[in-house]
């Protein structure tokens, strides 16, 4: 008989498996921080993240920009780029186009040039509408 030492396996993996879990979705992607230039437009809406989640000066960034229509559906063929400045100091145009690589997402990559406090400005066109929305995001 074997069936005894088969008893009570998984209790207390089960639950480290669960933490990491919750550690894991505790990341840090740009927050959205509406400027006074932001146009919100519910038939284009921008989600963004960047990868890493925490940008490093001068090492390349990711920006993965979901865009979507008002009932939730990826909005194809538009036009999207990021614009990165710094709110304390000017530092030139950091204009980055993103080229659409899955259906409604666009990709591209470029870098911060100082660490600090950064804004996103993304902005998207499709068709006769248009979008600006603001990120904030914080490179080490
Ligand atoms: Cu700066």
């Amino acid at each position: 008989m074997v069936t005894g030492s088969a008893r009570r396996i998984g209790g207390r993996g089960g639950l480290l498996l669960v933490l990491c879990g919750v550690l894991l979705q505790a990341g840090c992607a740009p927050r959205p921080a509406a400027t006074a230039h932001d146009t919100p437009n519910p038939r284009l809406r921008l989600a963004l993240t960047t990868t890493p989640d925490k940008p490093t000066s001068l090492d390349p960034t990711r920006f993965t920009m979901h865009v979507t229509g008002a009932a939730g559906g990826p909005v194809k063929g538009a036009t999207v780029k990021v614009g990165l400045t710094m709110p304390a100091m000017p530092m030139g145009d950091n204009d980055i186009a993103l080229h659409e690589t899955q259906p409604g997402v666009y990709t591209g990559s470029g870098r911060f040039t100082m660490a600090g406090a950064w804004r996103i400005t993304a902005t998207a066109a499709s068709g006769q509408e248009r979008t600006t929305k603001s990120f904030s995001t914080d490179v080490r």
